[in-house]
């Protein structure tokens, strides 16, 4: 036992646990030990892969002894913790992030050398977690490893999915899907389901299990009181999954559920009549709630299962919160309901986590006791919800009978605070009379009456925050404007952040020297604003020449990895051109790979002489596309189309590369960011909420050819508009603009008509590019041609793309540039965020472990 009753609550304090040796001698006895002691395979074997889960497993000891006595800590101190619930978590690898955390990375790297292996090729071994679609996941990650460092009282909740995101294929038809299996077993264990799977980072908690409850109904007590039964009852068991802050001792946990049947859900007497799959019904519907992440980003998805996914996920998460709740009480006998808000903060990701505000109103009403007034009072003290889409096809809406055959209670208490909202419209804002049918949370049209989640969330949340100034911005004056003028102080900006351990120290430690050598202190890992004493250096040639060849080392390691994925060989000295992100519209990808297009024209048009004196560059792109989207695919098959081309033209080949990156994920994102010196984040004003690589290629020395959108419009404030290549619309002038263009107002670039045409005229092989070449002018699926202004912004963008030519063209110009970059990126730290959260909507204080 590890000292821990049910849920995590320590019974008896643990003596003072010893503490695990840093010597490489007994590190490498240990890894040595779990090979032998904990082998997943035969232990005759030691290569890499036995090497990776013993040393993984090694390193969990260490982070299993932190997490229990930060825990053990908590208990004492009992803080108010924030609970954070997320669909999705884009961890990525585990093992460089641990040790580094730890500050043992040395100590590991030497243990596994005396051991006959090196740990950078150890690290490769590890699969992706890839438990979330983009941004969303990856913010999610980011925030977790910040809470941790700030040594926040926090838990992170979510679900094990069996397959994450799906692994991307590249073939001559274009994208192709695989499931990810990143529980897959090591390569000499035999893969079928039947074997347990596992990750070596995860503890399953027996312990910890509740019951979630589907369908069923209502019943009607004597006394008036309410309560859900009948239906199909699933257990949740715990996952605990360690997340080590950076040199602090306290250790969070990122707690994912699995479903599962209960034991006596086996019908033995089917079973014995040899009907084995009615016998088993129950498994494997329960199997099925976590099998798979559900593909996101802006997809409308009106899956069961998916609704299933998320109460799941709230239910679970709130019984255990509340069973913590209970056990800490204080001296004086059992915790009043009304301290809840006061111990707990509940942060929602997005509106997939909204069932978690019934949810949570039932526990305390039905099995609690509470009243409505009290446990809404209880409730909207608690919830917060960031929003992080103004995309319409984004926003979660429900279909009203098939929750009400669900949730049935859930449904009863939703049309509760609908009709207390309208009620209150009724009663304190007749101005807002002819509005109600939109902003209420039921939209009760008979043809398709459904609920809005965002709405539900925005009425019963105490704060509504967005993900970037801009964002936040759009969020008050469009999408939830009416909700402000009834509650002007609920709405709130966070602008997004990323971890500096992950995307600065642990994936550039060639950048991340110079900058300790610079700044004389390693300080700005936690402190990030410090880089802005790099300003001072920026002209320094010293500083520029050890700059560059950091860079050099960096782009070098990406074209060993571009060759070894793609083939294709790309020059160092070129000009390193990055868009990585998921493949959406929005983000014009298309747009990039347009501008590339007429590059790869006029360079074809040039005479040798002439095209000499171009700069060359590599534009690089990668990203996934949501399986049923099919501009999207279209889109990622044109890039790999030029790039087939262009790669193999002898004329133009020294002179433009154009390489599809496959299978874009965290780890692949570790190895181009640090490699990049140009990054494009070109989206349509006003539809990228923040973005969040942005923020890592910056701090990565990279510059930026972007538009006012999101967080750019921060970045380039921070770094100085002289360092940003702009271009395009303002977010301001989008409507107009859309408008204008139906009315036949607009007039295409001459240039942006060549590079269609050249596509038209079959230069990229016979593929039929008609539909999506028509997304720019017929009618697109948005109802009206160019819905995303590429051909609007088509001419400014090509006049910033030459600005970035001729700024390359000076080094110096552009190592200063980089440096400022670098410079001023301290704002975009997510321990910057995360303090925000902590101060102005959760009311946490940090609890260090001493
Ligand atoms: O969240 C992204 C935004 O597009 C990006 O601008 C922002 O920086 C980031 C973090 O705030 N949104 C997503 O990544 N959204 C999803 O992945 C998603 C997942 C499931 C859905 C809908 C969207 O059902």
């Amino acid at each position: 036992s590890n000292g821990f009753s049910k849920r995590g609550i320590p019974s008896e304090i643990p003596a003072e646990a010893h503490p695990l040796s840093e010597e490489p001698t007994e590190i490498a006895s240990n890894i040595n030990y779990h090979a032998q002691y904990s082998p997943h395979f035969s232990p005759l074997k030691f290569e890499p892969e036995q090497a990776f889960y013993a040393t993984a497993e090694s390193v969990r000891d260490r982070l299993i002894q932190q997490w229990n006595e930060t825990y053990v800590h908590f208990h004492k101190n009992d803080p108010k913790q924030t609970y954070y619930l997320s669909m999705e978590y884009l961890q990525g690898r585990a093992l460089t992030n641990a040790i580094g955390n730890l500050n043992i990375y040395d100590a590991y790297a030497d243990a596994l050398n005396k051991l006959g292996h090196q740990l950078e090729e150890i690290v490769e071994q590890e699969k992706d977690a890839a438990l979330g679609n983009g941004g969303l996941g990856r913010l999610a990650s980011c925030f977790l490893d910040s809470m941790a460092t700030l040594n926040l009282p926090a838990w992170g909740y979510g679900l094990r999915y069996r397959y994450g995101l799906f692994k991307q294929r590249i073939t001559k038809e274009g994208q192709e899907e695989l499931a990810e299996d990143w529980l897959e077993d090591p390569k000499h264990m035999v893969s079928i389901e039947i074997l347990q799977k596992f990750s070596p980072w995860e503890i399953v908690r027996h312990d910890v299990v509740f019951p979630v409850r589907f369908f069923g109904q209502v019943q009607v007590n004597p006394d008036g009181s309410r309560k859900w039964v009948g239906g199909e009852v699933i257990q949740a068991l715990a996952y605990d999954v360690p997340i080590p802050g950076y040199k602090t001792k306290n250790t969070l946990s990122l707690r994912l559920w699995e479903a599962k049947a209960s034991a006596g859900d086996v019908n033995l007497s089917q079973f014995n009549d040899g009907q084995y799959e009615s016998a088993l019904q129950l498994h494997s519907r329960a199997q099925q709630i976590c099998a798979v992440l559900y593909p996101g980003d802006a997809t409308e998805e009106g899956k069961l299962l998916r609704l299933k996914q998320q109460f799941f996920l709230c239910s679970a998460s709130l019984q255990d919160i509340i069973s913590r709740f209970k056990e800490r009480k204080d001296g004086n006998g059992p915790r009043q309901w009304s301290e809840f808000p006061s111990k707990v903060a509940v942060q929602l990701n997005d509106t997939h986590p909204t069932l978690a505000i019934p949810e949570l109103m039932r526990l305390l009403m039905d099995d609690e006791g509470l009243g409505w007034d009290e446990a809404w009072d209880v409730t909207t003290r608690t919830i917060a919800y960031t929003n992080h889409t103004v995309l319409p096809e984004a926003l979660e809406k429900w279909s009203q009978p098939v929750m009400w055959k669900l949730l049935p209670r859930h449904m009863e208490i939703i049309s509760e605070i609908d009709k207390r909202f309208v009620e209150l419209i009724h009663s304190t804002r007749p101005d807002l009379e002819d509005k109600v049918d939109n902003i209420r949370i039921l939209d009760n049209n008979p043809q398709k009456p459904v609920v809005r989640m965002a709405n539900l969330c925005v009425v019963s949340s105490h704060t509504v925050n967005g993900v970037a100034q801009l964002h936040s911005d759009i969020l008050k004056a469009e999408l939830f404007s009416d909700y402000v003028s009834i509650w002007p102080t609920r709405f709130q900006n966070k602008t997004n952040g990323i971890t500096p351990r992950r995307w600065l120290r642990f994936c550039s430690p060639e950048l991340s020297s110079i900058i300790t050598k610079w700044l004389k202190t390693d300080e700005w890992v936690t402190n990030l604003d410090l880089l802005a004493n790099l300003r001072k250096f920026a002209d320094d040639e010293d500083l520029q020449a050890e700059w560059a060849s950091a860079k050099m080392a960096n782009k070098e390691r990406l074209a060993q990895y571009i060759l070894q994925v793609t083939g294709v060989s790309i020059d160092p000295n070129s000009l390193f051109d990055i868009q990585v992100k998921r493949i959406h519209e929005y983000k014009r990808q298309l747009l990039n790979i347009l501008g590339t297009i007429y590059r790869y024209k006029k360079l074809k048009e040039m005479s040798p002489e002439e095209r000499s004196k171009t700069t060359p560059r590599t534009v690089m792109i990668g990203g996934k596309a949501f399986a049923t989207y099919t501009n999207a695919k279209r889109i990622v098959k044109l890039v790999n189309d030029v790039g087939a081309v262009v790669n193999t033209d002898p004329e133009v080949n020294n002179y433009l590369k154009v390489v599809f990156v496959p299978n874009y994920n965290v780890s692949v994102a570790e190895m181009l960011i640090p490699g990049s010196e140009l990054s494009q984040h070109i989206s349509t004003a006003g539809m990228e909420a923040s973005g969040t690589s942005n923020m890592k290629f910056a701090l990565n020395g990279c510059l930026i050819i972007g538009t006012l959108d999101g967080a750019n419009i921060e970045i380039r404030e921070e770094i100085g508009e002289e360092n940003f290549f702009l271009f395009g619309a303002t977010a301001d002038k989008v409507p107009q603009l859309r408008k204008d263009r139906e009315n036949g107002l607009f007039k295409p670039d001459p240039r942006f008509e060549e590079a269609k045409q050249f596509i038209r005229s079959g230069a990229f092989g016979t593929y039929d590019y008609n539909p999506l070449l028509e997304s720019l002018e017929g009618n697109s699926g948005y109802g009206h041609g160019d819905y995303f202004l590429v051909g609007h912004d088509f001419p400014s963008y090509m006049d910033a793309l030459a600005k970035v030519d001729e700024a390359y063209n000076d080094k110096k110009k552009w190592l200063k540039m980089s440096i400022l970059s670098t410079a001023g990126s301290g704002k975009f730290s997510s321990d910057r965020t995360i303090g925000q959260y902590a101060k102005e909507i959760w009311n946490t204080q940090q609890c260090p472990v001493p």
